[in-house]
């Protein structure tokens, strides 16, 4: 595979991205500054924001996918599901308060995670595996914060933010995976206590279980296992919805309890 940007050029965009990500700043696209950025590109990006994360002492938890739904990739016209790294500093405590000041225009999905009780190295690559593997699975709401302007960016580009993580609150039951079918699981997610979104949880890929599996392929193709302990996001199971200070969202997940945040200004 060649790569078309200098070492320098990618250190400096992961720079850029680092900081609009702390401090809520907008970005112009990095496909439209350099030419020839592609997905590659964006994956080391993302490999060198992990590092400069690393060096500050962020702790690193696991894996978010995101678009892995139809309701998704046509929202933000993508048709690529993105994968990305999340860490323990992103997590909102359930029923908890999310401040917005440091994010530009948050955004809210419900989402399945998976905590991992095994690794799952590549020669493992069905749901059966990723099911065996499985601590439990646990209803969750994803954050997601875009640095590009309006929300309007290419596969390249959100690869490069990270797949647009912010933040992400963990609630309900967690349940084992062998006690509730995956593809059928009902999600209604409220906003101040109106219906803003609907979804069965097979949105995502079938089963949020295949998630994971491509997650492991992904890995392995560039060396890493899926690690036991590893917390996963699975992906936004319909259209992500634009929340402001002062809301309130309740995620509701069939047989799996709710989740619950509110958005303020700040702390
Ligand atoms: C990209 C990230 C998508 C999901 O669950 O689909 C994502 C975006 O929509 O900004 O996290
Ligand atoms: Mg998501």
């Amino acid at each position: 595979m060649t790569i078309s940007l200098s070492q320098e050029a990618l250190s400096a965009i992961a720079q850029r991205v680092d900081e609009a990500q702390m401090n809520g700043q907008s970005l112009t696209l990095p496909t439209a500054e350099h030419e020839g950025f592609d997905i590659a590109c964006g994956y080391l990006v993302q490999d060198l924001l992990r590092e400069r994360w690393r060096a500050r002492g962020r702790r690193l938890v696991g894996y978010k996918a995101g678009l892995t739904s139809r309701a998704k990739m046509a929202q933000m016209k993508v048709d690529t599901p993105t994968f990305g790294f999340i860490t323990a500093d992103m997590a909102v405590p359930d029923g908890g308060a999310c401040p917005t000041k440091l994010l530009s225009r948050p955004r809210v999905e419900p989402e399945i995670a998976f905590l991992l009780k095994h690794d799952i190295p590549a020669r493992l690559r069905t749901e059966a595996d990723v099911l065996a593997a499985t601590e439990f699975i646990v209803p969750a709401i994803e954050i997601i914060d875009s640095r590009y302007a309006d929300y309007k960016f290419d596969l390249p580009s959100v690869v490069a933010d990270n797949s647009s993580s912010a933040r992400y609150v963990i609630g309900g039951r967690p349940r084992r995976p062998n006690e509730i079918d995956l593809r059928t699981i009902g999600i209604v997610v409220l906003q101040n206590g109106e219906i803003v979104g609907e979804a069965a949880s097979g949105a995502v890929l079938g089963s949020p279980a295949r998630t994971i599996v491509m997650l492991s392929r992904w890995l392995a193709e560039r060396g890493e296992t899926l690690a036991s302990g590893s917390l996963i996001l699975t992906g936004g199971a319909c259209e992500a919805r634009l929340v402001s200070n002062g809301d309130t969202i309740c995620a509701r997940f069939q047989d799996m309890g709710d989740v619950t945040v509110r958005f303020v200004e700040e702390d």
